[in-house]
């Protein structure tokens, strides 16, 4: 007896053994880089990777260079990997006008994490010539979706697109290839496709390892592909040392540039919570605990044009106010608001630009939404007044948590969200309670069909209080200060998934609510890290209804969409030098998942500025997209007026050459909003074929035509710039060199960034006043800085700044710029319905990069007097002097010099 229990024994470990070293599939692995982990939890060991079905085997050199990753897993080449032989099998493949549909079954054993779905469905649509978009699901059982709007599928055929599409039959593997070049983009013919109800795993090798995007997360701007798990769920998390972490908003799309300098990109439509895995192969697995596999290809191919064909699925960003990209000033500890207006005073009296004051919670009634202290903030509604004499405008803080302990009667947010039924419900279907600011609070669920008419009551009512201007939107993850809720969770299989991303090690309701809690359609398990772009929506839907004009919404949390309700800001960042630097990767990151209006906190929100650091930080963040220095309570001020000329000066300046650029600027986000395009770029999405440009993440573009070489450390008085092979101009002298693709060290003292001007583009610029509102009554200039073969070219996008929709309706001018042989012409005849009603005539026009001293200078072929333009021969400028001309910014006129 005891000799067949040990035969047995040694049976089963003699099969187990054999599975792992000889069982077929097993090969792949040979190649460590083709090893897809199968067992990321904790602690693999080869009996559990062996009844997964598995492969298991020692790496070759593991190891000893990985550590543990966040959340306790392990990082390396896997022991426990998939074979070639996992997986679904392709059948009834199906041709139809816009693509092909087949079913899927499973042809080997499932996922550890529950019940495999046997029989799926693929759909795959040729939506259009540069993107392809497929879907893998259970035909069998409706599973949620994520219910942002994206374009139809075509009715008929699309007559050229530019991929081929093809499949492996066993295991099931997808593979894109973009027809021009033959390059493969898409291939999951690797790694163990899974479907089980609440785990998603597909892989895909990727073209090259030059990956971007995968956010929200704090990290250089080129991922890092050595076995890195990012996960993504909405998180309330200040300031995380560790690179990786998720972060307050999802955006599941990566932007891909192969050897080529061609650029590919992918969105993987999901919403649940989930880890993708990076590994050098290079290649990615996503794995998700919900919703469908449904996935967008874009074939690019210039980075540029990826991301435009992104936006076409997720939608352009929004047209923002003029005002909105002056310079916005606030802080948590304005202890009232007479120290609020102190400090707009203050900026005025030293001559600083300010557009616009915003409040943090401080200004609440015991931090209850859509109320003020009429105590410490008795005055509010008249700073908001004086704002407003003042051309400026006036943004606070509003958080989603509505309090629920008020006694009935006293405070409608919550009792109209009661009568509307609107918060979100726990097991009892009773609105989900958590804590936050004001204490106990309920929370809105702006997916039900009655949250938009329910916010734009309460906007309403405290606007005719404090006529506000735009809002913030804070904590909106959903953020709450206990776990799940005052009342904890249930205990079921929402709360604890059989499969857990990594989220740092965090709960699943970690700082947020149960995932069990219901939305109007379904639980936060689906929609949770929707809460802050469902917010955000009913935002601006009631800032348009109250308003009647364009306004801002700047949220926390964000998802695919939400570029097109507002803009974000990076969270809770601190005052030092690396937060400093990890700004510029975040606003890029932003402008390539279709949020141009975003900056991070300007010399800091938490921990104590300097003053070098923060002359450093107000001169990179003149030129984030959204501007806005923010501090925190309890660390010393940070305001601009705070400062002395030593420091003050630096920043004043970096803040007037923002508001002259402004023209240039909104026409970007005019680009942003009509075509797709970015506002702040990184070079490489100009220069894709130069490789040195791929990784630079500390120097960045407006557009294309604007250099930007920050100072990103401390005690530097120069800065290393790389110039791509172009020519380029110093932005204060004019003086041009032509760069053969070259670092430079460039001065830079401490009342100075390095601005270069890029050659081929027409800048505009209006001079700059102490608000938007005074910019846009000075007159305009022109700056062509001319390319190597002396030409030029430009656009400006011209409206009122505030009507609602002034583009759709036709209420614009567009103005193109062409100089070639020696002659501007500004055409308006695209469009020109808008006249500035303010500075309206072109004062100067500087051309940059001119050889010769011209022999004469022509307005429409009229001779100009001597007087009227001079050269300088140091830097080769021309200044066009136009001020007794009174050419109109979007009249027809040459200028051509000999
Ligand atoms: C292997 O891992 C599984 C799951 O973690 C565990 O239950 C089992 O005890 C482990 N076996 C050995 C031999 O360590
Ligand atoms: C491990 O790290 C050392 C030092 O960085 C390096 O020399 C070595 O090549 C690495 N080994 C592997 C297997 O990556
Ligand atoms: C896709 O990947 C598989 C597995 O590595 C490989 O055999 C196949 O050639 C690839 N297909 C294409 C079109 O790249
Ligand atoms: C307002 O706050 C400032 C700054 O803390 C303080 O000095 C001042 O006394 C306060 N004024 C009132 C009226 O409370
Ligand atoms: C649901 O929330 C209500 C408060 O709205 C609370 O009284 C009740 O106990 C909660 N139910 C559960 C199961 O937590
Ligand atoms: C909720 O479900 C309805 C009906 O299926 C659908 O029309 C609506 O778009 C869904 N709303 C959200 C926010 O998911
Ligand atoms: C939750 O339920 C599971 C399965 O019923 C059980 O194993 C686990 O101990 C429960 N957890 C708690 C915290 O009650
Ligand atoms: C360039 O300008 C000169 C002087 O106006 C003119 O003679 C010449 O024909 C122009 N060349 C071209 C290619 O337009
Ligand atoms: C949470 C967090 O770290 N937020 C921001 C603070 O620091 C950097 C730089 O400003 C940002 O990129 C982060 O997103």
């Amino acid at each position: 007896m005891a000799n067949f229990v040990n035969l047995l024994l040694l049976g089963i470990f003699m099969s187990a053994n054999a599975a792992s070293a000889a069982a077929p599939g097993c090969e792949v692995g040979d190649v460590d880089s083709m090893r897809f982990d199968c067992h990321p939890e904790a602690n693999p060991n080869e009996s559990d990777c062996v009844s997964r079905g598995c492969c298991w085997r020692a790496a070759t050199e593991r190891n000893a260079n990985y550590t543990k990753h966040s959340g306790e897993r392990l990082r390396g080449i896997p022991y426990c990997f998939y074979p070639s032989t996992f997986g679904y099998k392709i059948s009834n493949v199906k041709q139809d006008d816009s693509g092909w549909s087949a079913d899927l079954s499973l042809a080997s054993n499932g996922g550890p994490y529950g019940a495999d779905v046997k029989q799926l469905r693929i759909v795959v649509y040729f939506e259009d010539e540069d993107r392809l978009h497929f879907k893998i699901f259970d035909p069998a059982n409706s599973r949620y979706e994520v219910p942002i709007p994206v374009p139809a599928p075509p009715a008929g055929k699309i007559p050229q697109v530019n991929y081929i599409v093809k499949y492996s039959e066993y295991p099931f593997g997808l593979q894109v290839i973009r027809a021009t070049d033959h390059t493969t983009i898409f291939n999951s013919s690797v790694g163990g496709m899974i479907f089980e109800d609440q785990f998603l795993q597909i892989s895909s090798l990727l073209p090259s390892s030059n990956l971007y995007g995968l956010g929200e997360h704090v990290a250089p701007m080129l991922l890092d592909l050595d076995y890195q798990t990012i996960s993504l769920m909405a998180r309330d998390r200040g300031t995380p040392h560790s690179e990786n972490l998720n972060l307050y908003g999802v955006h599941p799309f990566y932007l891909n540039v192969e050897k080529s300098g061609h650029a590919n990109g992918v969105l993987f439509l999901n919403s649940n919570p989930m880890d993708i895995a990076l590994q050098p192969t290079p290649a990615i697995t996503y794995r998700s605990i919900g919703g469908i596999m449904d996935f967008y290809v874009f074939m690019g191919s210039s980075p540029n044009e990826v991301v435009q064909q992104y936006l076409e699925v997720v939608g352009l960003p929004y047209m923002p106010p003029y005002w909105s990209l002056g310079f916005h000033l606030c802080r948590w500890g304005y202890d009232n608001a007479t120290h609020t207006a102190q400090v707009v005073n203050d900026m005025r009296k030293m001559g600083i630009p300010q557009d616009v004051q915003w409040n943090d919670i401080d200004y609440m009634d015991r931090h209850l939404d859509f109320t003020y202290d009429k105590t410490r903030y008795s005055s509010l509604p008249d700073l908001v007044d004086d704002l407003h004499k003042h051309g400026q405008r006036y943004v606070m803080i509003t958080d989603p948590g509505i309090s629920s302990t008020q006694s009935a009667g006293s405070y409608l947010p919550f009792d109209d969200g009661l009568k509307m039924d609107v918060f979100l419900k726990n097991s009892s279907n009773q609105p989900i309670i958590g804590r936050v600011w004001p204490g106990e609070t309920a929370f809105p669920d702006f997916s039900h069909p009655n949250a938009i008419e329910y916010w734009t009551k309460q906007v309403k009512a405290f606007h005719a209080e404090v006529p506000f201007d735009g809002l913030w939107i804070d904590m909106n993850e959903v953020s709450n200060f206990v776990v799940g809720s005052v009342q904890g969770c249930p205990n079921n299989s929402l709360e604890n998934p059989p499969y857990k991303p990594g989220l740092g090690g965090d709960h699943m309701s970690t700082k947020t609510l149960c995932m069990s809690a219901k939305n109007y359609n379904t639980t936060q398990y689906n929609m949770h890290s929707l809460y802050g772009y469902f917010e955000a929506v009913a935002s601006m839907s009631a800032l348009k209804t109250v308003l009647k004009e364009r306004s801002i919404v700047i949220s926390r949390s964000t998802y695919p969409n939400s570029g097109a309700h507002g803009g974000h800001w990076l969270g809770d960042n601190n005052s030092n030098w690396p937060d400093l630097y990890l700004s510029i990767p975040g606003v890029l990151l932003f402008n390539m998942f279709g949020i141009p209006l975003v900056g991070a906190d300007i010399c800091g929100f938490g921990g104590s500025t300097t003053p070098e650091l923060c002359t450093r930080w107000m001169q990179v963040g003149a030129f984030y997209p959204f501007s806005r220095n923010h501090n925190s309570i309890g660390s010393p001020p940070q305001e601009p007026s705070h400062f002395s000329p030593e420091y003050a000066d630096g920043m004043r300046k970096a803040l007037l050459i923002r508001y002259s650029l402004l023209p240039s600027l909104y026409t970007l986000f005019w680009q942003a909003h009509a075509q797709g395009a970015t506002v702040a770029r990184p070079l490489f999405f100009e220069f894709p074929k130069d490789p040195a440009t791929l990784s630079i993440d500390k120097q960045f573009l407006w557009g294309a035509f604007l250099l930007i070489s920050p100072v990103v450390d401390a005690d530097e008085t120069s800065v290393k710039a790389y110039f791509p092979a172009d020519r380029w101009y110093d932005f204060y002298t004019g003086a041009g060199f032509d760069s053969k693709g070259e670092s430079r060290t460039l001065t830079a003292e401490l009342d100075a960034i390095n601005l270069h001007l890029r050659g081929g583009y027409v800048t505009i610029k209006q001079d700059a006043g102490l608000t938007t509102t005074a910019s846009r009554m000075n007159n305009f200039s022109l700056t062509v800085a001319l390319s190597a073969t002396n030409e030029a070219q430009g656009v400006l996008y011209l409206d009122d700044g505030v009507t609602l929709d002034s583009y759709e309706t036709g209420q614009y001018s567009y103005i193109t710029y062409q100089v070639n042989n020696g002659t501007l012409v500004s055409a308006n005849n695209q469009h020109s319905v808008y006249t500035p009603t303010g500075g309206k005539y072109v004062q100067r026009v500087l051309v940059l990069g001119v050889d010769s001293p011209p022999k004469g200078v022509m307005l429409n072929k009229v001779p100009l007097s001597d007087s009227d333009y001079h050269y300088e021969a140091s830097t080769k400028v021309m200044v066009v002097d136009l001020s007794s001309h009174n050419v109109l910014i979007n009249s027809m006129y040459t200028i051509a010099w000999l």
